[in-house]
């Protein structure tokens, strides 16, 4: 988190994390079309959609006394380029860990929630964390309470972890997911904020 005290604005990094093809991409863009800010989601992808490095968008948001400005990336996922990954993580003060919830993406899931705690170690612990189950759309019965995954996990540990369901294809779950995020980094934050370029 950087501050600016000279202009009074907070620079927040977020980054969208997770297995190959599980929605983050998808995610991001229907979180920046709902801001109407579209078009300022920069991706580096292939000729088939798939993304190279990362997304990043940013979006500033204007409170009573302090602008915030989050920066917001997806990592790719391809293990091809999974050199980038470390970077794109550096100095995040949040994460959004999509899940593909299907159950052949078990296996899947869990390499790439490893991965991301190796380059932590301990201090993941204290990165607040929304995981997203998304593409609940392909499951018959999503019951979280006995859920494979999050019994792998360990939640217990976690400082700021809370759980979610999306279909990122429809937008469903993805704009809760960021305000629950929000409000992990920003307990306090009750001011109605208003976006501005
Ligand atoms: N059915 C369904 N498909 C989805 C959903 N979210 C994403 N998809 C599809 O899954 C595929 C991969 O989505 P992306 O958003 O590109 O996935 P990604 O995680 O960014 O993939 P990489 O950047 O390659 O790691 C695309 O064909 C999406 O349309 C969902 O909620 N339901
Ligand atoms: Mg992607």
């Amino acid at each position: 988190m950087i501050f600016d005290y000279k202009n009074k604005i907070l620079q927040v990094k977020l980054v969208y994390y997770g297995p190959a093809m599980s929605g983050k991409t998808t995610s991001i863009k229907y979180l920046f079309s709902y801001f109407n800010k579209g078009e300022k989601l920069k991706s580096i992808d292939s000729s088939v959609g798939r993304t190279l490095f990362f997304d990043f968008g940013v979006l500033n948001f204007k409170g009573a006394d302090w602008s915030l400005k989050f920066l917001i990336y997806s990592a790719t996922g391809q293990d091809f380029y999974a050199s980038t990954r470390p970077a794109t993580l550096n100095g995040v003060d949040g994460l959004i860990f999509v899940v593909d919830s299907r159950q052949s993406y078990l296996q899947h899931n869990l390499r790439s929630w490893n991965e991301l705690k190796s380059m932590f170690g301990n201090q993941i612990q204290e990165i607040p964390i929304i995981i997203s189950f998304n593409k609940h759309d392909l499951v018959n019965d999503l019951r979280l309470n006995d859920n494979q995954f999050l019994r792998l996990i360990d939640l217990n540990r976690f400082r700021y972890i809370s759980i979610n369901k999306t279909i990122a294809l429809r937008g469903q779950g993805i704009l809760d997911a960021f305000n629950k995020l929000i409000s992990f980094i920003f307990p306090q934050l009750t001011i109605n904020m208003s976006l501005t370029n």
